[in-house]
């Protein structure tokens, strides 16, 4: 009686202690994905960058960027074991593979004013870059 009412209380340690260790990224992640304005877009040398952690997802989920500017999606990746390595922009024909840690730049040239989409190889984490005139 007394060992069971032990390992109840090293079990629910165990997954207290699992459950305080997932929130903090989960937290994090979304409080990127709801600030209306992220900075994760710059220009150097002429070319717009979009900047992308995936890892879990993608953060931010959307972004917002220029049309008709040559520009590039960098990936980064720290630890990332899960399918958002395997990134996939369907209607460009793009799929890669990113390493597990590192940065991946894909070239996507000129965008017209759409709504770009994309998602992980598994289609459950999604992101957008919205190209705006
Ligand atoms: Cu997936």
């Amino acid at each position: 009686m007394k060992a069971t009412n032990i390992s109840i209380i090293i079990a629910i340690v165990l997954i207290g202690g699992a459950w305080m260790l997932n929130r903090n990224p989960n937290v994090n992640n979304q409080s990127e994905s709801v600030k209306p304005a992220v900075n994760n877009v710059s220009m150097v040398d002429g070319k717009q960058i979009i900047e992308i952690d995936a890892k879990g997802g993608y953060s931010p989920r959307k972004s917002v960027a220029k049309a008709g500017v040559p520009t590039i999606i960098r990936f980064k990746t720290s630890g990332t074991f899960d399918c958002s390595s395997a990134v996939r922009i369907p209607s460009m024909n793009i799929s890669k593979n990113l390493p597990q840690t590192g940065s991946t730049d894909i070239e996507i040239g000129s965008q017209q004013v759409a709504l770009l989409q994309g998602t992980c190889g598994m289609g459950m984490y999604p992101f957008e870059v919205d190209f705006q005139g």
